[in-house]
């Protein structure tokens, strides 16, 4: 399954991943922000807010692309959250096309004290995103909140489709 990880192969992946992600952004209510499993942990907010500041953490493997917009306006509203999500990770695919090659992937870079090869950071960062989707999606259905179809579907699909959901 897994392939030398080129320029190309790595933005057709990250635009599939960066969609799914858009569908759970969008489907945020700004009061479903609020929502959190504990008083002391992250909220469903922080959460998405931290998928965009994580594209912009890649800045760090020497890529250039716009900064960050913290604006509270933004960081409150779903809306906003999912639009700076948006802006930026087009700004982070087009920064990876236009100042990167296939062999910018084997450069190694110091993260937190560690070196990690470019390709490595990449692959990170998508299983970093959809580990994050996980846990989002459980704070949806807490705030009781539609979930959208990411890797197959959802309890409501099959309800939709006359069928008997998976335990
Ligand atoms: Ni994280």
């Amino acid at each position: 399954m897994e392939m030398t990880m080129t320029i190309e192969t790595f933005a057709a992946e990250w635009m599939k991943e960066a969609e799914l992600t858009e569908r759970v952004l969008i489907a945020l209510t700004d009061e479903s922000l609020q929502q959190q499993i504990d008083a002391e942990r992250r909220t469903l907010g922080d959460l998405a807010w931290h998928l965009v500041t994580s594209i912009h953490f890649m800045r760090g493997l020497g890529l250039d692309f716009d900064h960050i917009d913290d604006r509270s306006e933004l960081t409150n509203s779903a809306i906003g959250i999912a639009e700076e999500y948006r802006r930026l990770n087009q700004a982070f695919l087009q920064a990876v096309r236009q100042q990167w090659t296939d062999e910018s992937l084997h450069v190694f870079h110091a993260i937190a004290g560690e070196e990690w090869r470019n390709d490595e950071s990449l692959r990170y960062s998508l299983m970093h995103q959809a580990h994050h989707r996980g846990q989002m999606t459980v704070l949806m259905r807490q705030a009781g909140l539609k979930t959208p179809p990411l890797y197959g579907p959802t309890y409501e699909t099959w309800i939709e489709q006359g069928k008997v959901p998976l335990k």
